[in-house]
């Protein structure tokens, strides 16, 4: 049996530019301290090769912090690594990838033409290929097969499978072409979110190391991939493991007939207790719901204090209690007010709804004579 640590998208030094500097600087840290658990992890759980299917940097700033790290990790792992370099660290010839030298057993696909190296003292033969270019626009296994069936084949790189991102220039490869080739296993990269194993588990993207954006949702790792050949025959089995520190989750959160801040602030403890998300946890929260007039929520006083979790953004998409059927027809200022934002509130576009509901509340307020700000 062979067993293999398939990771990639790792996008080491990263900006995390959706986040405040602060927060920014901890998820850099982290990424690295991901990184090193999972390099733990394949050094005491037997695994005998790791694949990187590219995108091992996010771009060509890495510090040397970063080399320091990755040298010393793959040094100590010994056994043997592959790496296909992707879209956002292609090997070109000026380079991360041609700047530094890494330890012997480290393997670089600089090219991207297809080629392989065997495994020592394994019946394992690793095909690759490399970005060299920020976009790869060929397909590098087409019309190309495994040489030889009785040993364990396996492909590494960075690519588009169709129905994924469907874009033609991020190596657009197809299943056909992988069931052409003939691998046993295919470690595939560049889906950050990765769909279910294709083909009983004949190619597999394994996401990324850890989350940068509320795009990509859950808890996010590494594919441990255990190969079994018989002759010709081989059986796959993929177990993903959770090696990010973090995890970013996206909620809703209906608020209705609350009249209070207090009650938004209970509110949003108790989803935060029930989904069980903790200081692992960055939420976007949607709060919805019809809720009374003269409540406006504070936003700000909500992230501020984040309910345990390590960030938490509210984006506020209440509506207020309001007898649309009266004002229509109030001949006070509060009916003024709505026949003009009335455009605005029943708009088909979100962001137009949003900002008049909020200078409706506001304005409700303000003639209620409440403090806002
Ligand atoms: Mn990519």
């Amino acid at each position: 049996m062979i067993k293999i640590l398939h990771t990639g998208d790792v996008h080491l030094d990263s900006a995390f530019s959706g986040l405040d500097s602060r927060h920014a600087e901890i998820r850099r840290n982290e990424l690295r301290a991901a990184f090193t658990s999972m390099m733990t992890y394949a050094r005491t759980a037997g695994v005998d090769l790791i694949l990187i299917a590219g995108d091992l940097f996010d771009g060509g700033y890495i510090t040397r912090e970063t080399v320091a790290l990755l040298l010393r990790e793959f040094e100590r792992f010994e056994k043997p690594v592959f790496i296909a370099p992707g879209n956002h660290d292609p090997a070109s010839s000026d380079s991360v990838w041609t700047k530094i030298t890494f330890p012997e057993n480290v393997h670089i696909f600089r090219e991207s033409s297809l080629s392989s190296a065997d495994v020592p003292d394994l019946p394992v033969t690793v095909y690759g290929f490399g970005f060299t270019a920020n976009d790869l626009v060929t397909v590098p296994v087409e019309n190309m097969h495994v040489a030889d069936p009785s040993r364990v084949n396996l492909l590494v790189c960075h690519c588009d499978m169709p129905g994924v991102k469907s874009s033609t220039k991020d190596c657009p490869m197809t299943a056909e072409h992988l069931d052409a080739f003939g691998a046993d296993y295919a470690a595939l990269g560049h889906i950050h979110n990765p769909p279910a194993p294709g083909h009983d588990g004949r190619w597999c993207y394994c996401g990324c190391l850890e989350a940068r954006a509320f795009d990509e949702t859950g808890p996010k790792g590494a594919c441990i991939v255990e190969i079994d050949k018989t002759g010709t025959t081989s059986s796959v089995t993929i177990k993903k493991v959770r090696f990010s520190k973090r995890r970013y989750e996206k909620g809703e959160l209906a608020l209705t007939g609350m009249a209070t801040q207090a009650d938004v602030r209970e509110a949003v403890a108790a989803y935060v207790a029930q989904n069980r998300y903790g200081e692992d946890t960055l939420l976007s929260l949607r709060l919805t719901g019809v809720v009374a007039q003269s409540l406006v929520i504070d936003t700000e006083a909500l992230e501020n204090s984040p309910c345990g979790l390590f960030l938490l953004r509210v984006e506020d998409a209440t509506l207020p209690d309001i007898d649309c059927a009266a004002l229509e027809h109030d001949p006070t200022i509060t009916g003024e007010l709505y026949r003009i934002l009335k455009p605005s509130i029943e708009s088909d576009d979100i962001r137009t709804r949003e900002v008049a509901v909020r200078a409706f509340r506001y304005a409700l307020s303000a003639l209620a004579g409440e403090k806002t700000f």
